[in-house]
């Protein structure tokens, strides 16, 4: 069955039926009608090619740098909170697939497994980086990026899109906490159950966390520190001013402010901002939310991303099928690129370039939302085994 997943959306589509509800709820659920999750995807949709032919393009070549690391591939998995809702073992399993494709993981503060034991699970020079929660005990926060340093991670992406949670009605019907099986989470707080996962486990976050602050971390790590959750261009030129390394473009999975705009439409903005002032080379630049072709992740190479994350997709292919299924979602996404890249003609991710895209629709918001894009698949239900 898992040979019959042929894109990221069947993935979502077994997931479905095969996970408990309550875990479905806090994996599915975004914020209030969802409509961000659903456009986070779609933006891309907006997005046209514009290929080169009679390119050379008989050895394509995937690999890239991103902060410094070489990786196979432009994407990353982006931090998701609670893995072991999804799987008895939690984000180790994300930890081993990443390693047999060389993909860089993004460890997150809210995992099921402790963060010592994600570290454990890695092998070799596998390359991870830390997603950071400030915590309101700055000596907490201290403790946990300057163990993530010692630890090995590499580059440190602190949240700056959740000073409250978003209002995620799945998750709060179905009240996966209370019945969240694995979680190693420490809050250190009491935590209110009756709510919903991400309520209780989201009390410590310190909500006054301001520009001001962003200093301090440059003086605790010598990782590369990255803004996670950046939503406009000027947040990115003042990004640029406090001298961070990098920018997530990110609206968090859709799950905190509805409506707001997609990352590849933000990056969008973006790009032609930094290139007129000379300032697209200061810091790189991702982008995470709807990513599920390859085509989607061309498409933000193409406009000056480095990297893109992906989050659900990794989980909902982990509670699937385990280890496999995200070996094969991450192999999907190699073959569809490797395929794309063909038909645009470019052997390199290095041959990426603005010229390849027809971007100006992205910015047209009077287009409906089509609600097919993630929660629907083409996935035939006839072939789900029964629960
Ligand atoms: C205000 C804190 O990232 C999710 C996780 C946890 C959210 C914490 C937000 O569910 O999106």
């Amino acid at each position: 069955l898992l040979a019959q997943c042929y894109n990221l959306f069947d993935f979502e589509a077994v997931a479905r039926r095969l996970m408990k509800k309550t875990a479905w709820g806090y994996y599915s659920s975004a914020a209030d009608d969802e409509i961000t999750m659903r456009e986070n995807h779609s933006a891309y949709h907006r997005i046209w090619f514009r290929p080169q032919i009679l390119v050379n393009v008989e050895h394509v070549d995937l690999s890239t740098t991103m902060l410094g690391t070489p990786c196979s591939i432009p994407f990353y998995v982006t931090a998701t909170a609670l893995g072991k809702l999804g799987h008895p073992e939690g984000e180790v399993v994300l930890t081993r697939a990443a390693k047999t494709h060389n993909v860089i993981q993004m460890i997150p503060t809210l995992a099921s497994c402790s963060f010592d034991e994600i570290v454990d699970a890695r092998a070799g020079d596998q390359v991870q980086w830390l997603q950071l929660y400030v915590n309101k005990d700055r000596a907490i926060t201290q403790r946990i990026v300057q163990h993530a340093e010692k630890r090995g991670c590499r580059g440190l992406f602190i949240t700056v899109d959740a000073p409250q949670l978003g209002r995620r009605e799945k998750d709060m019907r179905t009240k996966s906490f209370a019945e969240d099986e694995g979680s190693n989470v420490q809050s250190g707080q009491n935590t209110d159950r009756t709510q919903g996962a991400a309520r209780a486990i989201s009390s410590f976050i310190d909500p006054s966390l301001s520009w001001a602050d962003i200093p301090w971390f440059k003086s605790i790590t010598a990782m590369p520190v990255i803004l996670k959750g950046v939503q406009r261009v000027e947040d990115v030129l003042r990004a640029i001013d406090v001298g961070v390394d990098g920018v997530v473009l990110s609206n968090h999975g859709g799950r905190q402010l509805d409506t707001a705009r997609s990352g590849i439409e933000i990056l969008a903005e973006t790009m032609p901002v930094l290139r007129a002032r000379g300032l697209q080379d200061r810091l790189e630049i991702f982008v995470d939310g709807g990513v599920r072709r390859a085509t989607d992740i061309i498409k933000a190479l193409c406009l000056g991303a480095t990297g893109v994350g992906i989050g659900r997709p990794f989980l909902y292919a982990m509670s699937a099928y385990g280890q496999d299924g995200v070996e094969r979602a991450m192999q999907l996404l190699k073959e569809e690129m490797e395929m794309n890249m063909r038909l645009i003609g470019c052997a390199r991710v290095s041959d990426l370039n603005p010229s390849l895209v027809d971007a100006k629709g992205v910015f047209a918001h009077s287009n409906p939302t089509p609600g097919d894009a993630l929660s629907h698949s083409v996935y035939d239900p006839l072939v789900v085994p029964p629960q």
